[in-house]
Order: structure tokens, then C-alpha cells, then sequence
């Protein structure tokens, strides 16, 4: 069983969002139509309640993209975005999504950030995706979607650690900087997952 996992494609993270990774909008195309190579597709979305802290503006004095200590974790600081049932957090306009299965949500812990659709980034909390996976028996899994440096890269290093076959789609994610693109493919290849271009499947 191969499942496709469509990581955040939502509104604040494409341009004109608040927190919008420079052509994102770009793979909605292409993550519409590389679905039908897979048996199984999901969704995860951020999900942020108004007191995330996350947010630089529960932080006074922070700026936006510090980088703060908290609750013993390195936390980038960011802007508002992707509040629990407002416009930003939707899925993205242009999204297929009528063979979404199941969304998973995560970021909900004022607490803690989650970029990994699988657990929070202290790794206290699961979101029920691996379960899922598992109980659909599902053994690879290809994940796409947004940003490529940090949900995306964190949701295939925890698909690789729990065991699945875990491939990059590189061309189905843009990132923030290209700098953390390149570092996010070394870690991918370093932590024994594959990079595949949406042409190989
Ligand atoms: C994301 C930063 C903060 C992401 C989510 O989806 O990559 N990045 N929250
Ligand atoms: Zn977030």
C-alpha cells in the first residue's frame, strides 16, 4: 500500500498568506494530479489556536523569526497564521481534495509546535497518523506539500524513523529558503529516506 501525505497546502503558506512560501502555489497542479498513483492519500493541516507560542505576537518584544528556548526546544518565532477555523488555515483554493481520506491536525497545544504530521516536536504527543498508516497497512510513503524545510522535512524524518519507505517528492514541496531546501534533501538522504521526482512514479 502506498499512501501520498499532502502536508499543510493551505492558504497562509501560499503567497498572499501570512506565513507564504514564495511559489507555493505552484505545486497545487501537480499534487492534484500525481494522486491517482497512490492507494491511499491524507492531509495534515496547522492548526493553531490564537495563543500558540508560536506566534512572535504572544512574545512581547520578540520579532518575527527569532529563534527562542522553549520549554527546552528551540522554537523559530512566526507570524499568526493558520488559526483554527479561519480562512488562512484552510486548505488551499485549487486543492482536490475529494480523495482526502483523513486530515490529520496538529499545532493545536499552545505549548508546543508540531511540524511533523506524525507527533509535536517534543514527540509527547501522536497525532494518530501512524496508527492510521498502519492500520491501512500502508508500508511507503511519498509526502509533498508545505514547507519543504520544516512539516514536510519533519514528516518524512518521522515516516522514515517509524519504519515506512519514505520518498521526498522535491518537486510536489517548495520551501522557504533554498538553503534549507539543500539542507532538508542531505537530511532526507543522511536518515535513509529517497528523493523522487513526480515524473518517477
Ligand atoms: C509550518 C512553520 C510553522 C509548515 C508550519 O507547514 O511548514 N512552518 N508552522
Ligand atoms: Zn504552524
Amino acid at each position: 500500500m502506498k499512501a501520498l501525505i499532502v502536508v499543510d497546502l493551505q492558504n497562509d503558506f501560499v503567497p498572499g498568506g501570512s506565513l507564504a512560501v514564495p511559489r507555493g502555489d505552484e505545486i497545487i497542479p501537480l499534487v492534484n494530479k500525481i494522486q491517482e498513483k497512490f492507494d491511499l492519500v491524507v492531509a495534515t493541516q496547522d492548526w493553531h489556536p490564537k495563543n500558540h507560542l508560536s506566534f512572535a505576537s504572544n512574545h512581547p518584544g520578540k520579532q518575527i523569526f527569532d529563534v527562542i528556548m522553549l520549554n527546552g526546544l528551540e522554537q523559530v518565532l512566526w507570524p499568526d497564521h493558520c488559526l483554527q477555523g479561519e480562512k488562512g488555515a484552510l486548505l488551499v483554493k485549487g486543492f482536490d481534495d475529494r480523495r482526502v481520506e483523513a486530515i490529520f491536525r496538529k499545532g493545536t497545544d499552545p505549548s508546543i509546535d508540531s511540524y511533523s504530521g506524525f507527533f509535536d516536536n517534543g514527540r509527547k504527543k501522536s497525532t494518530g497518523l501512524a496508527d492510521y498508516l498502519g492500520g491501512r497497512g500502508v508500508r511507503q510513503v511519498y509526502v509533498c506539500g508545505l514547507a519543504a524545510e520544516f512539516c514536510v522535512l519533519y514528516t518524512a524524518l518521522d515516516a522514515i524513523e517509524l519504519g515506512f519507505e519514505t520518498y521526498y517528492l522535491e518537486d510536489a514541496t517548495r520551501s522557504l529558503s533554498q538553503e534549507g531546501f539543500k539542507q532538508a534533501r542531505e537530511q532526507i538522504l543522511q536518515r535513509g529516506g529517497k528523493l523522487l521526482r513526480s515524473e518517477e512514479l
